[in-house]
């Protein structure tokens, strides 16, 4: 790997503009103790620096790019829409074909609305079920990560546990009172939380397959009783599918364990890396969002021809498609291959894998809520982290996010990948002895 000189002096500048250098916290590489790399440009499953460095990556950008960066079909699209002109602010037929895509793969949605980010997704989903049931409480789950909204920065993941301050200052004491949380598959807590407060509680909201606290997978029963447990106190359900639609099926994954949440959250893959989220879900309570209804949310950009040509060239790319078949079996791949590597170097490591998401965490622990995953040594994580891109791999910096499997990788690219971890895996263990 060639010495960062040029990203190391481009975050110079960078932190002299913008505060820590970047645009996204996480981003910043803080908990690896390294300065970021400044990327000139990305194809299929690789990604160069401005250093001429070529890494196989494995953040696919937090997740939309589960066919690979600038798939020809996807950047022809959007190529052929900003000739057509960038943002109309006026409704646009792209807008309806998109939303056809999603309620037809999603059956708990009939309607959806687009907006720009999956933030702005679960903020107005939150506001929507507040306004549904005239309550305030919103419940969430410790180590997930809903976006930076006021409600949902208590003990919340992703850039926040990464930065080691799960709750963030800024929230206002009442308004942070009106946020409950409890631990990921915990279902007895979750009980007792409804049998003290049900009947104030707004909604629930959860990642059906938490990815910010590295990847978490729900135990069997876990969403099952979610979904009874808010029935029995007519609270809503909200599934935020930011991470996890279309990144498992051709649909959310509630289409896979057939639990129906009343709202859902999009966001990233419906994007297909331009900034697009949504929400939506059954027709009466959408029917609450302004203008059909009395809950106000807007957005200049929101439904943009360009960002719609991106989420439709990706989704109709995914659709009737085996993609999902080839993503199985090289997450299979990848873990066997991994798993493998830790026997033989005596570790006994984690790894939670689903599909083509996995985490590698550096815990003897299984790891199936925050508390477990925070057991994890992030500081060995950061040596193996900087081994691992000297070996050529662009992981996620941060042990409590997850790594993301494109279709662009190929079994080649795995290979290459586990034996760079290997190697990273022993080189971090030398150097914490
Ligand atoms: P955005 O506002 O970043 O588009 O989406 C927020 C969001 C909502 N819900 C879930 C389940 C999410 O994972 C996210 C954002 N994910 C993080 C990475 N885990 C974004 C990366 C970043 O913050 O830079």
């Amino acid at each position: 790997m060639n010495e960062p000189i040029k990203s190391r002096a481009s975050f110079a500048r960078a932190q002299e503009l913008i505060p820590g250098g970047v645009n996204s916290p996480v981003r910043a590489f803080k908990a690896v103790g390294l300065d970021p790399l400044f990327i000139e440009k990305a194809s299929g499953a690789k990604i160069y620096d401005i250093d001429s460095n070529e890494f196989i990556d494995y953040v696919c950008s937090w997740g939309p790019l589960i066919l690979g960066h600038a798939h020809p079909e996807i950047v022809e699209a959007i190529c052929h829409a900003a000739e057509m002109g960038t943002s109309y602010g006026a409704p646009c037929e792209k807008e309806i074909e998109l939303a056809e895509l999603i309620c037809d793969a999603i059956p708990s949605i009939d309607k959806v609305r687009m907006v720009n980010s999956g933030t702005e997704a679960t903020m107005s989903a939150a506001r929507l079920a507040r306004a549904y049931t005239g309550r305030d409480k919103i419940l969430k789950f410790e180590g997930c990560y809903h976006g930076h909204a006021d409600s949902f920065l208590i003990k919340a993941g992703s850039g926040l546990l990464t930065s080691g301050v799960p709750t963030s200052p800024g929230i206002p004491v009442d308004y942070a009172g009106s946020t409950l949380v409890t631990r990921y598959n915990d279902i007895e807590s979750l009980q007792k939380i409804f049998d003290l407060s049900g009947k104030d509680i707004a909604a629930v909201i959860i990642e059906p397959i938490a990815g910010n606290m590295g990847l978490v997978i729900p135990e069997k029963e876990f969403l099952l009783e979610c979904r009874r447990i808010t029935d029995q106190y007519g609270s809503l359900l909200i599934f935020d599918e930011v991470i996890s639609g279309f990144r498992t099926c051709y649909g959310g994954y509630q289409n896979l364990i057939n639990v129906q949440p009343d709202i859902t959250t999009l966001g990233k893959i419906i994007g297909g890396g331009l900034p697009v989220g949504a929400y939506g879900g059954r027709k009466e309570i959408m029917a609450r969002v302004a203008p059909e209804g009395d809950v106000y949310q807007a957005g200049t950009l929101s439904g943009n021809p360009l960002a719609m040509a991106a989420g439709l060239a990706t989704l109709n790319l995914l659709k009737n498609s085996d993609l999902y078949s080839y993503l199985e079996d090289l997450g299979q791949y990848m873990v066997k291959g991994i798993k493998e590597s830790l026997v033989s170097l005596g570790l006994e490591y984690e790894i939670n894998h689903l599909g083509s998401m996995f985490s590698l965490f550096f815990t003897r622990k299984k790891v199936t809520d925050y508390d477990t995953a925070v057991s994890s040594d992030t500081h060995i994580f950061a040596k193996f982290y900087k081994a691992l891109l000297g070996e050529g791999v662009y992981f996620p910096p941060s042990q409590f996010e997850v790594c993301f499997i494109s279709s662009a990788h190929t079994k080649r690219d795995i290979d290459t990948t586990v034996t760079a971890i290997g190697k990273a895996l022993e080189s971090s263990m030398q150097e914490a002895n």
